[in-house]
């Protein structure tokens, strides 16, 4: 069902009830470069702190999710980023917020940890298992191995 008023400016979107729609939907870049992925250690929460994620963030209301991870990717890392396809699959994280993945190639910039983040490492396929991935990100790194693109 679709809303007929908007959440308040800064209230997460939330779709209809239970069952009914993803709740708040945060997108990821694996983002790729050369045949590496690029890999981004978490400044914050405390309980996320020093654990290694796909850079991204919360879509905000009325962006495509390809919009929301050029913005995030830009405001995050300082790069502009070409999204390519979808990750299959979504992966929980707290209550009422999923995680979805898509690919990205770097267009222009070299990552900075501008935002969230506190160092970067571009990793090639053997260095995949180097860092200590957020475990409900393992699945999509997983994912995204299979798809890394020749150097
Ligand atoms: N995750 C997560 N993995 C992952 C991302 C990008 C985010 O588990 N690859 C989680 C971490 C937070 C929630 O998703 O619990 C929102 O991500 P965050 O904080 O990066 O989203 P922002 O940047 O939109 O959030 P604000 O700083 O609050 O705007």
């Amino acid at each position: 069902t679709e809303r007929t008023t908007d959440p308040a400016p800064h209230e997460p979107r939330r779709d209809a009830g239970p069952g009914q729609g993803a709740g708040v939907v945060v997108v990821a870049g694996a983002l790729y470069d050369r045949g590496r992925l690029l890999a981004a250690r978490r400044s914050a929460p405390v309980e996320l702190a020093g654990r290694w994620e796909l850079p991204g963030g919360k879509l905000e209301p009325g962006e495509s999710p390809e919009e929301a991870l050029v913005r995030e990717l830009r405001e995050e890392l300082g790069v502009e980023v070409e999204p390519g396809e979808r990750i299959p699959g979504e992966w929980p994280l707290k209550p009422g917020y999923v995680l979805r993945v898509w690919t990205a190639r770097l267009l222009s910039g070299e990552p900075r940890p501008l935002e969230d983040h506190d160092e970067l490492r571009w990793l090639s396929r053997h260095e995949l298992d180097s860092v200590d991935w957020l475990d409900q990100d393992r699945p999509a790194v997983a994912e995204a191995a299979l798809r890394l693109p020749p150097a």
